[in-house]
């Protein structure tokens, strides 16, 4: 049966997470994006209400919670400002690989960290000279006795700057292409430098660095996952969280289709309210059917994975969809407003700024619509990873 009722629990969780955009994102989101504030007290804040590790499994301290659920929380985040809203949910892309493939122990231990206090992870998996292509990565994993010894750079690392500990990929073995690379948990005092704090065109209240490792050394049983299958877990991680980021965009859409109502019922040209012109309805209109459709593609993305399916294509038609949607959906906003949308003074052009990068971050659009034709022209089956022995 298909059915998009919610539960009483997830309508109450949507309006907490709503409640919270409004009355503690929203008043200070323009200014935090002019300033490139850091949202330390929100994310406190918001880690308190269990706005936080939302996935995290019930037997390491988390709520345990749907995908569908997050989905429910990000849109309303990024309603109020997907800057934030990415500080926010960074720790679920960082936790991601662990859940699914690291040891108990590892599980217990980096986990449960994030849900005694509001910690940060980030994940780090792009280099300067591999983006979308993963298997070209640079750094390296070592095995020395008991160790693993850790090499290379990394960058555009969302929270990297303040997180206690991140999930690394690195090559550890250089001739295999992406059977080489492993998946490891890097605590921030093994020695990781951070290096350099971005100055991004949008979503400027989110940290992105640089982050480096030079002879880092961590305990073997840092290992996520078995050695060489870092790639697949990678991938799979991106599956579970690509329903998120699509979930972003519908909230930075909704947002920018809302100033768009409110000036365009406001602003009078030609003798009525701008809302009167055909023009400008068919504009309205658009962006109604790409929040709508945005919506169910990734409720869809989400509800596949509850059910404990593989959601790699319906992952990919939403983050595309979502993320290409927000940025016409924004770009229009601007055009309702018509001159004044181009000025700081009014909301949209942030909105403009801020959707770019859901167009680019967690796999590009282009990187989207590869792995949809792929999937579409060859259906392939995937094996799950197995844990790394305790
Ligand atoms: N789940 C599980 N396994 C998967 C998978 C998925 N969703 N997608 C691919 N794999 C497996 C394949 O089955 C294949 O397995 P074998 O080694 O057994 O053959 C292996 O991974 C390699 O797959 P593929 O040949 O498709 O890899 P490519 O190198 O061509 O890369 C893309 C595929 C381009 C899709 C991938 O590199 C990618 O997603 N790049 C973008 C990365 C990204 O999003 N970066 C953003 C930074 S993270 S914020």
């Amino acid at each position: 049966m298909v059915d998009f009722t919610l539960t009483e629990e997830q309508q109450s969780m949507r309006e907490l997470a709503h409640d919270f955009a409004e009355k503690e994102i929203r008043p200070v989101a323009w200014e935090y994006d002019r300033d490139a504030t850091w949202p330390q007290e929100i994310i406190e804040k918001a880690w308190e209400l269990g706005l936080m590790n939302i996935h995290l499994p019930t037997e390491y301290g988390g709520p345990g919670l749907s995908y569908l659920d997050g989905c429910l929380i990000e849109e309303e985040l990024s309603w109020g400002c997907s800057g934030i809203g990415t500080s926010l949910g960074c720790n679920g892309l960082a936790t991601a690989p662990v859940a699914l493939a690291a040891s108990d122990e590892l599980k217990r231990e980096y986990l449960g960290r994030l849900t005694e206090a509001p910690l940060l992870a980030s994940f780090c998996l792009t280099e300067p000279d591999a983006g979308s292509d993963v298997s070209g990565m640079k750094t390296t994993a070592r095995r020395v006795g008991d160790k693993w010894v850790i090499n290379g750079s990394k960058c555009f690392i969302t929270n990297g700057g303040y997180a206690s500990w991140y999930t690394v990929y690195a090559k550890t073995d250089k001739e295999a292409g992406h059977r080489g690379i492993s998946c490891f948990v890097v605590p921030r005092d093994a020695g990781v430098v951070v290096d350099k704090h971005e100055d991004k065109m949008g979503q400027r209240a989110s940290n992105t660095a640089t982050v480096t490792f030079n002879d880092v050394e961590i305990p073997a049983n840092h290992l996520v996952g078995e050695e060489n299958h870092g790639f697949k877990v990678a991938m799979m991680t991106l599956d579970r969280t690509r329903p998120a980021v699509a979930a972003m965009a519908t909230g930075v859409a909704r947002a920018a289709m809302e100033f768009a109502i409110d000036y365009s019922k406001q602003r009078t040209q030609f003798g009525v309210p701008i809302a009167m012109h055909q023009a400008i309805q068919f504009m309205i209109a658009d962006m109604a059917t790409k929040v709508h459709l945005s919506r169910l593609a990734t409720w869809n993305s989400a509800v596949l994975l509850d059910q404990g399916k593989r959601n790699t294509i319906e992952s990919s038609h939403a983050k595309r969809f979502a993320a290409d949607s927000a940025m016409e959906v924004c770009t229009d906003a601007v055009q309702v407003y018509g001159g004044y949308g181009f000025i700081k003074d009014y909301p949209v052009e942030k909105l403009m700024r801020d959707a770019k990068i859901l167009q680019l971050y967690e796999g590009t659009a282009q990187i989207q619509r590869l792995v949809i034709a792929r999937e579409t022209l060859l259906p392939r089956r995937v094996a799950q990873p197995t844990a790394a022995p305790a």
